[in-house]
């Protein structure tokens, strides 16, 4: 790395001397270097000593590699895949492989800092650790007693290990606000179930699948590593059709490229709906037997007839009362009755009188709320023709088993994906494509496999996280009592759409904590920056163990923290010691780990030890996982009637009772703003980072260029050439960066990897200009309206 790409950070003087003395230090240990140049092969191979270590790598990527390691003289000098686990799972990536490069990398924070300058100016002096904790300590105690403990949020990216700080401290916290629950959202109330976590069956199960509608995800860059279940699904045979606007990695090996206009799915599969339930494609047994379609709702008020009256309370008990069943009409008595009373011999549709109240069935409700989402006009909203849908819908229903694939990244990031996931459910209990082999919906993100609960370790008590009221991506515009930070990971640029709003909330607060890896643009908002180091550095033997795809994973360590950083365990005792609660934790990582595994029942039911992982080089395949994961096999879904309850009745009141449509905050055709800002502006990510990790690996930097994409049609009538210097801009901000020309780019569209640092673009980021609006539906959706990342339009001017 050179140095115009080194940080461009500035220590003050005697900050810089310091930080000369202290990485000084870290040389010593990290071998003589701090960059990588150089540094490869500075030993000649036979003098030097040599040891392999087997460990596991990040999580984020949800590749989950199991790693060989090969260090020598004490450096990290090779990463390979661990050759001893089973062939299928054996495998690493270039965000493995350049680890050498990160990790050594020149944008590695060294040594713990505080501002100097003012906030925002990149002005640092190096302090020691002493310094920085006493001076965390003494900023938590003011702020408690100015404020209270609710004060105090920690903001933490997913890699990061500081779980027990948010209890001990007292502080609220939340992983990824309004971040990855976009379908899911849509999808949740009608099984009851978590679907956050991944679709109901494994991507492995594919290879049973006939027809598999990938939408919004390019998961063979995002699940690379769970790319051979997609080509095992292609040989076998399955018929694969991917939805994007752009021309994706995944669209490009599939059998069918639909390119959709962005942020338009919803209408895309209310037309297929349709067209299943005009011409009958439905499963109408599975239909009876497991799902609400055949309960009764009152024709006129949309409310469902249950068995009780109304919900109420009770007068003498004030306890609620339940209502009871709800309501079928058994066509062979011709009268109402309890559901579960009649099942095969349930009415589909019609009306019915039901104690002089006129009732339907939701089915017959749902055909008639269809009426308007035909395909033609599916087409006209989609800019897919009408034959185009109708014929995917009919392999969907009929060409089954069929799996319906969401992703987190593309069509989850508009202001309202949760009817995409409601939509999704609905074709899903037409068709009954759910708990058989290759059948399934929901995103597939690494895999989906089977996973392990470890043994739980649990602070004392009193120590409770905090609870807020206001969400943390609404800090920036919404009333609220938090002052202090505690930033884990690059929050600040992730978390937040819209970065000049959040940069004027930022200043309003009273102390920012960083911990961090490295120079990411999170670091200069920071009053005490803290270094930690990777997972291939530490203090103790064995730090992480973790249940990834089908394994159980443990950590080890290759070689000794570089420069002045710490691991995160040591550094979370570190801050409860500077407010005198160290003693609450275990003594150190590995203590924890041992805990979580000796004390975790699906462990030990599989034989499973801390010593049988170190014999098996850190991973071990689970038990009874040659068969892929496959959820609801038995047909009882998570709702109170056990059936996939798809009417969201509770939803009625803000019109979506059923899915439907609705125009996004800002990418819709007709918004008067497209005339000032017509492309849409789409944040993928890429297989060579994971967000902004990565971003400092200078082999991975050849690859990447942090560059907007355009189709060349956009860039002619623009006066843009390929290379060229340009400025994005709309109303809330911009940033300046390459143009790239791709014809895989939509017209109308553009393109960027999501999470690139400002001081490797030109100027400004990428997150200036993304949409920070929150849907007004947002209290009716089980966890909130998600951040709409891609729901943004943008103007393009060479600069
Ligand atoms: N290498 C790598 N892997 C990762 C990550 C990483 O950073 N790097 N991050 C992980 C995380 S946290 C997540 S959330 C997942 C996300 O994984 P994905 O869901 O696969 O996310 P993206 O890579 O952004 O892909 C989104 C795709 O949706 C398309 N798209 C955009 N708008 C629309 C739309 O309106 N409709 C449709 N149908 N498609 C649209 C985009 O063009 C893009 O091809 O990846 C995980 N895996
Ligand atoms: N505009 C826009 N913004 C987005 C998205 C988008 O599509 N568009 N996608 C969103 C999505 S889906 C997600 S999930 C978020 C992801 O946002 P983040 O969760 O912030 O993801 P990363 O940028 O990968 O941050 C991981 C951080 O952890 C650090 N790290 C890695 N390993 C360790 C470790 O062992 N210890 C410690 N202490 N730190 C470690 C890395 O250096 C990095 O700073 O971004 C969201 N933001
Ligand atoms: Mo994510």
């Amino acid at each position: 790395m050179t140095g115009a790409q080194g940080s461009k950070f500035d220590l003050t003087r005697r900050g810089f001397l310091k930080a000369g003395a202290v990485s000084a230090m870290g040389l010593a240990a990290a071998g003589s270097m701090t960059g990588c140049s150089g540094w490869l092969g500075s030993t000649a191979p036979e003098a030097a000593e040599e040891k392999t270590v087997y460990t596991l790598h990040q999580f984020m990527c949800t590749g989950r590699c199991s790693l060989k390691c090969t260090v020598r003289d004490g450096r990290l000098a090779m990463i390979q895949p661990n050759d001893t686990v089973d062939e299928y799972y054996r495998h690493v990536c270039m965000k493995g492989i350049s680890e050498i490069q990160h990790v050594y990398s020149d944008e590695r924070l060294q040594t713990p800092m505080r501002r100097v300058g003012e906030r925002g100016s990149n002005e640092f002096e190096a302090i020691t650790w002493d310094e920085a904790l006493a001076t965390i300590g003494e900023e938590l105690n003011k702020a408690w007693d100015k404020y209270g403990k609710s004060s105090v949020y920690m903001s933490a990216s997913n890699e990061p290990r500081f779980s027990f700080l948010p209890a001990l401290l007292g502080c609220a916290t939340g992983v990824e606000p309004g971040i990855d629950r976009g379908t899911g959202n849509g999808e949740a109330p009608a099984i009851g179930g978590d679907v956050f976590g991944g679709g109901t069956a494994e991507s492995r199960d594919w290879v049973n699948t006939k027809t598999l509608v990938i939408a919004g995800t390019n998961l063979l860059e995002t699940s690379m590593m769970q790319a051979n279940t997609f080509m095992d699904a292609k040989e076998a045979g399955c018929e694969i059709i991917v939805l994007d606007p752009h021309f994706s990695t995944t669209a490009s090996k599939a059998d069918q490229w639909i390119p959709i206009q962005p942020g338009c799915d919803a209408a895309f599969y209310l037309g297929m709906m349709t067209y299943i339930l005009d011409n009958k494609l439905y499963d109408e047994k599975f239909v009876l037997e497991h799902t609400s379609l055949p309960f009764l709702m009152n024709a006129e008020t949309g409310e469902m007839l249950r068995e009780g009256k109304e919900w109420g309370v009770d007068e003498e008990t004030g306890e609620p009362v339940d209502p009871g069943d709800f309501m079928v009409w058994d066509a062979t008595v011709g009268k109402a009755v309890p559901y579960s009373s009649a099942i095969l011999t349930a009415s589909l549709e019609g009306e019915f009188d039901v104690d002089g109240v006129k009732a339907t069935t939701a089915f017959s409700n749902l055909k008639k709320n269809q009426a308007r989402y035909t395909t033609e006009w599916a087409a006209g909203v989609t800019g897919i023709d009408a034959a185009t849908i109708e014929e995917v819908a009919r392999k969907y229903a009929t060409n089954g088993p069929a799996y319906l694939v969401f992703g987190q990244g593309g069509s989850d990031k508009y202001s309202n994906p949760d009817i995409i996931g409601h939509a999704g459910m609905v074709l899903t209990a037409l068709t009954g494509n759910i708990g058989k082999p290759g059948s399934g919906i929901g995103h597939t993100i690494g895999g989906a496999g089977y996973g392990v609960a470890l043994g739980e370790w649990k602070l004392p008590e009193q120590f409770k996280p905090a609870e807020l009221d206001v969400r943390a991506d609404r800090f920036p515009t919404r009333e609220n009592d938090v002052h202090v930070i505690i930033s884990l990971g690059n929050t600040f640029q992730q978390y937040w759409a819209n970065m000049n709003k959040t940069r004027e909330w930022i200043d309003s607060l009273d102390f920012i904590v960083h911990i961090g890896m490295y120079y990411e643009d999170t670091v200069k908002y920071a009053d005490i920056v803290l270094p930690v180091c990777s997972k291939f550095e530490d203090t103790v033997e064995h730090s992480i163990v973790r249940s990834d795809y089908n394994h159980v994973n443990l950590q080890t360590k290759c070689i000794d923290p570089l420069f002045d950083s710490k691991p995160d365990f040591d550094v979370m005792r570190l801050i409860a010691e500077s407010v005198g609660l160290g003693e609450y934790l275990p003594k150190d990582a590995e203590e924890l780990v041992r805990y979580q595994i000796e004390n975790s029942k699906d462990l030990a039911d599989q034989g499973i030890t801390f010593d049988a992982l170190i014999k098996n080089h850190g991973s071990i395949k689970m038990a009874n996982t040659d068969e892929p994961r496959r959820g609801y096999t038995d047909l009882k879904f998570k709702t109170p009637t056990e059936r996939m309850e798809v009417y969201y009745q509770s939803q009625a009141e803000v019109g979506q009772g059923w899915p439907n449509w609705e125009e996004n905050n800002e990418a819709y055709a007709g918004n008067p703003l497209a005339e000032k800002y017509p492309l849409q502006f789409t944040q993928t990510r890429t297989r060579f980072s994971n967000h902004s990790h990565f971003k400092a690996a200078a082999w991975l930097q050849q690859f990447v260029k942090p560059v907007l994409e355009l189709n060349p049609k956009d860039m002619e009538s623009r006066g843009i050439a390929d290379g060229d210097l340009i400025e994005a801009f709309n109303d809330r901000g911009s940033f300046k960066c390459v143009a790239r020309a791709n014809n895989a780019v939509r017209p109308g569209s553009s393109r960027t990897f999501e999470a690139g640092w400002s001081k490797f673009i030109e100027e400004g980021n990428t997150q200036n200009v993304t949409n920070d609006h929150v849907n007004e539906r947002d209290e009716y959706l089980p966890t909130g309206a998600p951040i709409p990342f891609n729901d943004t339009l943008i103007e393009v001017k060479k600069a």
